[in-house]
C-alpha cells in the first residue's frame, strides 16, 4: 500500500504520456527509462518505426474496444485506439500501460503470513503454490465432497478463454459450488429469454436512425461511452433524447429532457404509459397479431389455453373470421387482440387484455403519486414514444433493473416496444448490451466434463451472507478470479466475514486488489498484451485476436496456464494443456471465422447493421414474442408485469426508513469500470480522485452537511465515506453513491448495498437500498 502513497503524478506527467500517443507520428519522443538498478538509461529518441505494434482488446465489462500497443525493447510504451475500429477507446483504454506497470502489480505467488485483510504475504514459488492448491482441493473433496469447493468468476476479463477454463476445470474435478444469477443483469436475462428468446439483443448499430431515444435508468454518456457518438448523431438528425433517472446524469446533461423519478418505481411509470397507449389506441395491432403472443387466450384459471396440452407451442387464439378457437399458427387465422373482439360472456381473455388489466389502474395521476413524475409528463412520454417512430428504449443492463423487481422493469420496456411495434426496425428496439455471440456460432473450448455433481448454487448477491453462515453448506476452498469481491459484491462486511470463514482462499488477480488482501494465496496473472487470447463475446460486434506484446512481469501467468498445470496434477492435463491456439481454433469452429482472418484485424461476422428480430421473428419456440410468462408464475409471481413495491424503500419499509430515510442509488463512473482502473494513476490524476455522494441541498441542510466535506453514508449493513456533492442534480430523498472504490481507498459503496436477491432473475438489488448520511465526526 506504500506504493500507493507514492503516486504523486502531476497533470503534466499524464499529458506527456498522452502526448506520446497523440503526436507520436509527428514528433520524436524523448524517453527517460530506468534500468533494473534504478539508474536512468540514456535518453533516446523514438520514431514511429522504432515500435513494434500489437493488437488486443480492452477486456473488462465494457465495450471491448480494439487497442493497439506500441512496444519498444519489450516494454509497452503506449496504447492507442486501433485505427479504423468501429468505436474509439477512452482514457481507461489508453491508460492500460499504467495497469501493466502499476506499483501494486503482482509478480509472484504470495502466501498470507498476517491476518486476512492485513496485506502481509511472503512470496512462494509456483511449485509450492500449486502443491498447496492441490493439497487443499484434495482435502476439501475428501472431507466435504465437491460442494466444499467454490468458484467465483465475473467480468474482470471477458475473453473467451479464461473464465471458461476455470469453470471447466472445476467441472472436471467433479463439480463445485457455483454462483447463480449475476451482479449485473440477471433481471434482463430473466425478462428477455422467455419473452423474445434471446439475450443481448443490442440495437446500437442503428441508434443514429432513431427519432426518439428513451434512456431509461441508464447513462450511456458514461457507460456506453465509446458509442455515445451515435446518440449525438441521432440528435443532430433531429431525434429527441430523454433520460429517466433519479439523478441528473451525464447523459441528461446532453439530453432534451430529464425525467427525475423515485428509485424503484419504474414499473408504475411503464404501466402508466402502457395504459395511455392502449386507451388512446396508439398500439400496433397488426404487429401484435402477426408477431406476438398478445393474442393467445387465457382461461378463467389464468392458464394459457393450448390445443394439445402435450404440445407447449399449441397456443389457442380466437379466430375473428370463423369465430372459433384455432391454433395461433393455423393458416389464415385472424386472431382477436382484445376482449371486444371475443364473444360476449366468453370464459377467456387475451394476453393483451391481461397486460392492460395490470396497467389500467395506473392513471397518469396515480403514476405521479408513486413516481413523482408529473401526470402531464407521463402523458407526453407515452404519446411521444408511441407516435415518434422509430423510437428506442435504451436499457444496456440498466441501473433501473438492479432493483428488487428488476425483471419486471426490463420486461415492461419490452412490453412498450412490442405494443407499439417499435422493434425489429432500424432506430427501434430495446437496446441491450450485445456482441458477436448473437451473430455467429462459437463452440465450447473444452468438451463437457463427464461427471459433474449436482450441487446447489449460491445466488451471487448472497455470497457474503451464505458463505459466512455456511449456507446451503460449508465452503472450505474458494477460488476467486475476475471478480472484485470486496468492492462489487453487496454487503461488504458479510463478504469480509465470508473470506475469513473459508480456510483456504485463492485470489487470482493482476493487482493487489481489495479482494487479494483477503486471500490465503494470491496468484499473479497476466493482463492483456501479456498473453494470447480471443475475444468473441457479448459486448462488441467484432471477433478479436488478443496478441501478446510483452513478457509479463516477474512470474505472472495467464489464468489458463494455472489451470493447465493443476489439471496435469489431477490427471486430466491433456484437456487443459494444449497450446492456446488450439482453444482459440476450437472456439471459432462453426463461426466461419479463422485465426488467419483475425491476424489481419478484428472481424464482424455480419455485413449489415445488426437489427435484432428484423424479419419479425423472435427466438422463442413459436417465433413470436411472448408477453405472458409462465416461468414467472412458478415463482409465485404474476405471469404479466404488475406493480410491485420495492421492500427496501421509503414506502416499502416505513419503519426502517425512520432510521435510514434516504434511498441510495449507485452510479458507474468514467474513472473506472467497476473496480478496474480504480487505482490507475493517470485516471486518479485527471478524474476526481475521491468518492462522492450526491445529496440534495434540502437533505444536506437537515443534516448540517456542507458542500465538499467528508460525510459517512451508513445503514444496518455498514458505512461508506464520501465527499458531499450538494446538488439539485439529484432528487430530494435520494443519494447517489459511486461504484468501485477500493478498500485501500477507504472502501466501496457496497458496504451499504442491499444483498437481497432480485426475486425473478437471481439478480442484484443494489439500487434498492436505504441509508442515512451524517457529517464525519
Ligand atoms: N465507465 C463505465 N462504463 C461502464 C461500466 C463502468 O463501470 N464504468 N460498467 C458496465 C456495466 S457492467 C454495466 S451493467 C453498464 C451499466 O450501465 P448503466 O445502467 O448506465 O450504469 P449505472 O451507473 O449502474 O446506472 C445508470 C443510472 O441508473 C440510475 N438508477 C438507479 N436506480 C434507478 C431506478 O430505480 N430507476 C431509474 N430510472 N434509474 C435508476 C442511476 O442513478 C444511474 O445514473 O455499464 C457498463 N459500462
Ligand atoms: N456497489 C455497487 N456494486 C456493484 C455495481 C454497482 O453499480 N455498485 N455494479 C454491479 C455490476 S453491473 C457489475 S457487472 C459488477 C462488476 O464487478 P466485477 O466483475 O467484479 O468487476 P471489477 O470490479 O472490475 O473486478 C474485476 C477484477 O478482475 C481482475 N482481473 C482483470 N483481468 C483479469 C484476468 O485476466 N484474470 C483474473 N483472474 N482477474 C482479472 C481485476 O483486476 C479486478 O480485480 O459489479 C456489480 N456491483
Ligand atoms: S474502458 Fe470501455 S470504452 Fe474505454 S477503451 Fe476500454 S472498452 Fe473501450
Ligand atoms: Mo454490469
Amino acid at each position: 500500500m506504500d506504493a500507493l502513497s507514492n503516486i504523486h503524478l502531476k497533470r503534466r506527467t499524464l499529458l506527456k504520456g498522452l502526448g506520446v500517443v497523440g503526436l507520436s507520428s509527428l514528433l520524436p519522443t524523448f524517453l527517460t527509462l530506468r534500468q533494473a538498478n534504478g539508474s536512468p538509461l540514456p535518453r533516446v529518441r523514438l520514431k514511429q518505426t522504432d515500435y513494434q505494434t500489437f493488437r488486443s482488446t480492452c477486456a473488462m465489462e465494457c465495450l471491448h474496444c480494439n487497442l493497439t500497443a506500441y512496444v519498444w525493447k519489450d516494454r509497452l510504451m503506449k496504447i492507442e485506439a486501433t485505427k479504423g475500429f468501429n468505436v474509439k477507446c477512452c482514457l481507461r483504454g489508453i491508460s492500460r500501460t499504467k495497469w501493466v506497470y502499476h506499483p501494486l502489480r503482482l509478480t509472484q505467488p504470495l502466501l498470507r503470513i498476517g491476518e486476512k485483510g492485513e496485506g502481509k504475504f511472503q512470496p512462494i514459488s509456483w511449485d509450492a503454490a500449486l502443491d498447496l492448491i492441490e493439497k487443499n482441493i484434495r482435502e476439501t473433496i475428501a472431507t466435504e465432497g465437491n460442494k466444499g469447493l467454490l468458484l467465483t468468476a465475473a467480468s474482470g476479463n471477458m475473453d473467451s478463454i479464461k473464465n471458461d477454463m476455470g469453470k471447466a476445470f472445476f467441472d472436471y474435478l467433479g463439480g463445485s459450488t457455483k454462483t447463480a444469477g449475476s451482479l449485473c443483469c440477471a433481471a434482463v436475462t430473466a425478462a428477455m429469454m422467455p419473452m423474445v428468446g434471446l439475450r443481448y439483443a443490442d440495437t446500437r448499430d442503428t441508434i443514429a436512425d432513431s427519432r426518439y431515444i428513451l434512456c431509461w435508468g441508464n447513462n450511456p454518456a458514461v457507460t456506453m461511452h465509446a458509442y455515445f457518438k451515435n446518440y449525438s448523431q441521432a440528435q443532430r438528425n433531429g431525434a429527441r433524447l430523454v433520460v429517466i433517472d433519479p439523478r441528473f446524469n451525464e447523459t441528461a446533461a446532453k439530453a432534451d429532457e430529464w425525467v427525475p423519478i423515485v428509485p424503484g418505481t419504474d414499473i408504475a411509470l411503464a404501466l402508466g404509459m402502457i395504459n395511455i397507449i392502449m386507451q388512446e389506441k396508439r398500439y400496433d395491432a397488426d404487429f401484435l397479431r402477426a408477431h406476438t403472443g398478445a393474442v393467445y387466450l387465457v382461461d378463467s384459471q389464468q392458464q394459457l389455453m393450448r390445443a394439445d396440452p402435450k404440445d407447449a407451442d399449441s397456443y389457442l387464439v380466437f379466430d375473428t373470421q370463423s369465430q372459433t378457437l384455432k391454433r395461433h399458427d393455423a393458416p389464415g387465422v385472424m386472431p382477436a387482440l382484445l376482449g371486444d373482439e371475443l364473444p360476449a360472456n366468453s370464459e377467456f381473455t387475451t394476453v393483451l387484455d391481461n397486460v392492460w388489466a395490470q396497467a389500467k389502474p395506473w392513471t397518469a395521476q396515480k403514476v405521479e403519486e408513486e413516481t413523482d413524475v408529473p401526470a402531464q409528463t407521463v402523458l407526453r412520454l407515452a404519446r411521444d414514444y408511441a407516435s415518434t417512430q422509430p423510437a428506442m428504449i435504451v436499457q444496456n443492463m440498466s441501473g433501473a433493473q438492479r432493483t428488487e423487481f428488476g425483471t419486471y422493469v426490463a420486461a415492461s420496456q419490452f412490453y412498450q416496444a412490442l405494443i407499439t411495434g417499435n422493434i425489429g426496425k432500424a432506430g427501434a428496439g430495446v437496446c441491450d448490451a450485445g456482441g458477436v455471440r448473437q451473430m455467429a456460432k462459437f463452440s465450447p473450448i473444452v468438451p463437457p466434463a463427464p461427471n459433474v455433481a449436482k450441487i446447489p448454487p449460491i445466488p451471487i448477491a448472497k455470497i457474503g451472507d451464505w458463505v459466512a453462515h455456511e449456507k446451503p453448506h460449508s465452503i472450505k476452498f474458494w477460488w476467486n478470479m475476475t471478480l472484485g469481491a470486496m468492492t462489487q459484491l453487496p454487503n461488504t462486511n458479510q463478504v469480509r466475514e465470508a473470506f475469513k470463514k473459508v480456510p483456504f482462499v485463492v485470489v487470482a488477480d493482476n493487482l493487489m486488489s481489495s479482494s487479494a488482501l483477503y486471500a490465503d494465496l494470491v496468484l499473479p496473472v497476466t493482463t492483456i498484451f501479456e498473453d494470447v487470447s480471443l475475444m468473441a463475446g457479448v459486448r462488441s460486434h467484432y471477433v478479436q485476436l488478443m496478441e501478446k506484446a510483452v513478457e509479463p512481469p516477474g512470474e505472472a501467468k495467464p489464468d489458463y496456464w494455472i489451470f493447465a498445470r493443476l489439471a496435469e496434477r489431477f490427471g486430466f492435463g491433456e484437456v487443459f494443456n494444449q497450446p492456446i491456439e488450439h482453444y482459440i481454433d476450437t472456439c471459432l469452429k462453426g463461426s466461419g471465422i479463422t485465426r488467419d482472418m483475425l491476424k489481419k484485424g478484428p472481424v464482424c461476422p455480419v455485413e449489415d447493421d445488426w437489427i435484432p428480430f428484423k424479419d419479425g421473428k423472435f427466438l422463442t419456440s413459436t417465433g413470436k414474442a411472448h408477453l405472458y410468462i409462465e416461468e414467472w408464475s412458478k415463482k409465485a409471481f404474476l405471469p404479466v408485469v404488475t406493480w410491485k413495491q420495492v421492500k427496501e424503500s421509503v414506502k416499502g419499509s416505513p419503519e426502517l426508513a425512520q432510521t435510514y430515510p434516504l434511498m441510495a442509488v449507485q452510479r458507474k463512473l468514467a474513472r473506472s469500470v467497476h473496480s478496474s482502473h480504480g487505482m490507475n494513476e493517470w485516471i486518479l490524476e485527471v478524474q476526481r480522485n475521491r468518492p462522492n455522494v450526491m445529496i440534495h441541498p434540502e437533505d444536506a441542510r437537515q443534516r448540517q452537511i456542507q458542500p465538499g466535506e467528508w460525510v459517512v453514508v451508513f445503514n444496518h449493513r455498514g458505512q461508506h465515506r464520501a465527499i458531499a456533492d450538494v446538488t439539485t442534480h439529484i432528487k430530494r430523498g435520494v443519494v447517489s453513491l459511486d461504484n468501485g472504490w477500493w478498500e485501500q481507498q477507504g472502501g466501496s459503496s457496497s458496504h451499504v448495498t442491499n444483498d437481497q436477491v432480485e426475486v425473478l432473475g437471481n439478480g442484484h438489488c443494489c439500487n434498492s437500498t436505504l441509508v442515512d448520511v451524517r457529517r464525519e465526526a
